[in-house]
């Protein structure tokens, strides 16, 4: 199996720490989105990292399809549980910490575009789901230790990549004072080798 990734995406990290997590080997495939030789587009129409491709050639998207993959696929350190009701709280987590990702990446990228060509209005609704995504993310976290049920799973994968994301690029909103309870799990969560390993580099 491949991974088509890049050392900045959060999506893709979250893969690269599921993998590190579970013990599965990938060959990972570092790829440059924005040039014109990129692999990315043959094996996924929508152009985005992730992507895993099989050995028989087949290739998974999203990064949610492709943890729950893994997950499967061997039955060492599961982070989606089996119970059905828990299984929904980590996908929950999981939907809002991408979102929170979705939201922040929208607002760079509108911020990257030439002066003149940036809608201030467009920037201010994104970074707004990130500011409530924030809040509700450490509202549902409270005073535990890990996301759901006391144990690590995919929804502190999902966090700690949503939150990485934000300390690379948004660093202008200052969440570790603002929600101590999400500084005190990323804390934790980058004494982990799966996280320390796949620290996006600040360029
Ligand atoms: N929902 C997707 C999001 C993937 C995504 O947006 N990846 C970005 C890199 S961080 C990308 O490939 N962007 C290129 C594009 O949108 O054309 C997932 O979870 O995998």
């Amino acid at each position: 199996m491949k991974l088509l990734y890049s050392l900045t995406s959060p999506y893709a990290r979250k893969i690269r720490i599921v993998a590190a997590e579970k013990r599965i080997d990938i060959d990972m495939v570092q790829v440059v989105l924005a040039s014109p030789d990129s692999p990315v587009a043959n094996h996924n129409p929508l152009g985005k990292i992730p992507v895993l491709i099989l050995d028989d050639g087949d290739s998974l998207f999203d990064s949610r399809v492709i943890a729950e993959f893994l997950d499967h696929r061997t039955p060492v350190a599961h982070l989606i549980p089996q119970d059905h009701s828990l299984k929904i709280k980590v996908k929950r987590w999981e939907a809002l910490a991408d979102g929170v990702c979705d939201a922040a990446v929208m607002a760079v990228n509108e911020s990257r575009r030439v002066a003149g060509m940036q809608d201030a209005a467009v920037i201010a609704k994104q970074y707004g789901k990130v500011e409530r995504g924030l809040k509700a993310l450490s509202d549902d976290l409270g005073d535990a230790k890990w996301c759901v049920d006391d144990a690590f799973s995919l929804a502190d994968i999902a966090l700690g990549c949503a939150l990485g994301y934000l300390e690379l690029r948004c660093q202008h909103i200052d969440w570790k004072a603002q929600y101590p309870n999400l500084a005190d799990l990323y804390a934790e969560l980058m004494k982990r080798p799966s996280f320390k390993q796949s620290v996006p580099p600040a360029n």
